[in-house]
């Protein structure tokens, strides 16, 4: 475990467990969802009011830092917390994903991918050690390793080999990584849809010693089903005092089902894209305020909502707001949302604390009925 970083479990309810990782940039309260802030901006929000919905840390991204404005700057101007106004725990991702779903022409191979800049087509190597590197440049308090993810579905043998080259790559990312104190390394569990790959990439990882465990090649086209599948079958293989981290996922469903089974950290473009979309998550399901039949509805989002840009604004005005593709429609939807998804974990913390995490499954879906699906 690196030095300055711990995690501890406070309590369990069935597999579900809430605690905290201390780091010196501050707690992160657990079960978390990050804020996804990819280009060193959660987009729509100030970093002050990300804070205030209640998140802890926030996600940034190797790849589109990379790219612009460069790691070597923002490392010139301080480091990522400084540039973005945001001295709380971050955690940045790897490169890998990004890079194969944005680039163009990319060229894998065993050391690294070779990719064109989806913004001006300039080429560049992502390699283990040049995305340890940047990581290091950028000051991430938990970086993650370099890995290949695969879609789904996709055939038994591309699944082994992706997992394998991610095996190797987690060798090359741990010994490449910076450390430093209150800084760790995750490796990322990889296997396609396949329980026996998912187990042999958990117990090597295991092996290797990471400070955390990430569950990586998951919500890429698979149904819920093959994703939860996927959780319980590497769960027992890795340690009950590391967080485990579930990679880009997911809906509020998808969250609960999640921490039902054991995980600890998520992060998720879904609140964040949606909102700029017209989209709301509340208490009572899914809102698409562009619908024609919010129009001339006065009433807000959701009036219990503890987040008051809920609480005020009618559908009416987020649906002309939206309509117009006005700034202030995604500004308030975006905030809506993470405060949506920042309350959720909030109370999927204190249900398992208070040992009723099922039922607080149970009577969360049933007020979702309300929304329209
Ligand atoms: N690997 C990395 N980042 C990711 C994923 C992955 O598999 C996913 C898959 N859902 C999202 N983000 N490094």
């Amino acid at each position: 475990m690196s030095e300055g970083f711990h995690f501890e479990v406070a309590r369990c309810d069935g597999s579900a467990r809430t605690g905290a990782i201390e780091t010196p940039r501050g707690k992160i309260r657990t079960p978390a969802f990050m804020p996804v802030g990819t280009a060193a901006t959660v987009k729509a929000m100030r970093p002050e009011a990300v804070k205030a919905l209640g998140a802890d840390i926030v996600l940034a991204n190797t790849y589109h830092l990379m790219l612009r404005p460069g790691a070597e700057r923002i490392a010139e101007l301080g480091g990522l917390h400084k540039f973005m106004n945001w001295p709380w725990p971050i955690l940045t991702d790897s490169g890998g994903f990004q890079v194969m779903s944005l680039a163009k022409l990319r060229k894998l191979d065993e050391n690294g991918v070779t990719f064109q800049s989806h913004i001006d087509g300039a080429r560049h190597l992502l390699t283990p050690e040049r995305s340890m590197e940047i990581q290091d440049l950028l000051g991430a308090d938990i970086q993650m390793q370099f890995d290949e993810c695969v879609r789904l579905p996709c055939s038994e043998e591309e699944a082994r080999r992706a997992m394998l080259l991610s095996l190797r790559w987690a060798e090359r990312s741990q010994t490449a990584f910076a450390a430093r104190p209150g800084r760790a390394l995750f490796g990322i569990v990889q296997g396609g849809a396949s329980e026996s790959l998912r187990i042999e990439s958990a117990k090597a990882l295991m092996g290797m010693g990471f400070d955390g465990y990430a569950l990586g090649g998951l919500a890429v086209g698979e149904p819920q089903e093959i994703m939860l599948a996927m959780i319980e079958c590497a769960m027992p293989h890795l340690p009950h005092e590391k967080p485990r981290y579930l990679m880009g996922v997911g809906a509020p469903d998808d969250l609960l089902e999640s921490v039902r089974r054991g995980i600890d950290m998520f992060d998720c473009v879904m609140p964040t894209r949606a909102g700029r979309h017209g989209l709301a998550y509340t208490r009572l399901g899914r809102l698409n305020l562009r619908n024609a039949r919010h129009a001339a509805d006065p009433a807000p989002v959701d009036p219990l909502s503890d987040c008051a840009a809920a609480r005020t604004y009618s559908r009416a005005y987020l649906h002309h707001l939206i309509k117009c593709g006005e700034i202030l429609g995604m500004m308030l939807l975006t905030e809506i949302n993470l405060a949506y998804y920042e309350g959720l974990m909030e109370r999927a913390r204190g249900a398992i604390a208070a040992g009723r995490f099922e039922a607080f499954c149970a009577e969360t879906k049933e007020a979702w009925r309300g929304g329209e699906a």
